[in-house]
């Protein structure tokens, strides 16, 4: 039997985009980017595709806040439990207008959150703590899905360590890079080689991906 896709459409919430002037905007995030994103989306969903979106969902008091620790800016770094922890400005509080996934949501079965208890970090969406999964793999799994297609912000934070935790959990993983924004964008190039060293797939245009699986669906 053909091995089933599905895509992950990483945090496309307005604090990461300049086009809603979010407050940890990352370069390359105007209308035209988040645009971009819907349309691929769209088209993937077109091909019978499943889609997830994710959602990065702070209460606001979240440790990696820098407001959260008296003295200390954003984009400097703590050391919390033996690690090194990035502190940002405070983005994606629950239930805020710039918390919101800019494109349509009718375009996802679901959408998973992290990062929600104010006392731990985590850029993974497929699981947090130590080891404790969140609802993805359950829902790759009832939809039969063997093949994930990911993309979205912030290339070197969540799309590397979700990318990386599917991989390690058996999913055959692919990243569309030109879909793709970092906070910075050396970190970015520098994690998206490290993802292709642990055996992502790597490409660069959504074209790509839907002429192979237009090519599936005709050699079906
Ligand atoms: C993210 C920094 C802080 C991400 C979330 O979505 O990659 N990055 N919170
Ligand atoms: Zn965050």
């Amino acid at each position: 039997m053909l091995k089933k896709w599905g895509v992950i459409v990483i945090d496309i919430q307005g604090d990461f985009t300049k086009w809603k002037q979010g407050s940890l905007a990352v370069p390359g995030s105007d209308e035209n980017y988040v645009k971009s994103v819907e349309v691929a989306t769209r088209q993937f969903k077109e091909l019978g595709v499943p889609i997830l979106g994710t959602q990065d969902w702070h209460s606001p008091d979240h440790i990696s806040f820098a407001t959260s620790h008296p003295g200390k800016r954003p984009f400097e770094t703590i050391i919390i439990d033996g690690g090194t922890q990035a502190l940002w400005p405070p983005h994606c509080i629950q239930g805020t207008e710039n918390a919101r996934v800019l494109i349509d949501n009718n375009l996802f079965l679901a959408i998973v959150k992290n990062a929600q208890d104010p006392d731990f970090e985590n850029y993974s969406f497929f699981q947090y703590g130590k080891g404790t999964k969140t609802e993805m793999d359950t829902i790759l799994r009832i939809n039969g899905i063997e093949k994930v297609i990911l993309y979205g912000i912030a290339t070197e934070y969540c799309v590397r360590a979700t990318s990386l935790d599917l991989l390690a959990a058996g999913y055959k993983t692919t990243v569309i890079e030109g879909l793709c924004r970092g906070v910075s964008t050396d970190a970015a190039a520098t994690a998206l080689d490290e993802m292709r060293c642990k055996g992502v797939r790597v490409i660069t245009t959504p074209e790509e991906m839907i002429k192979e699986i237009l090519q599936e669906i005709f050699d079906k």
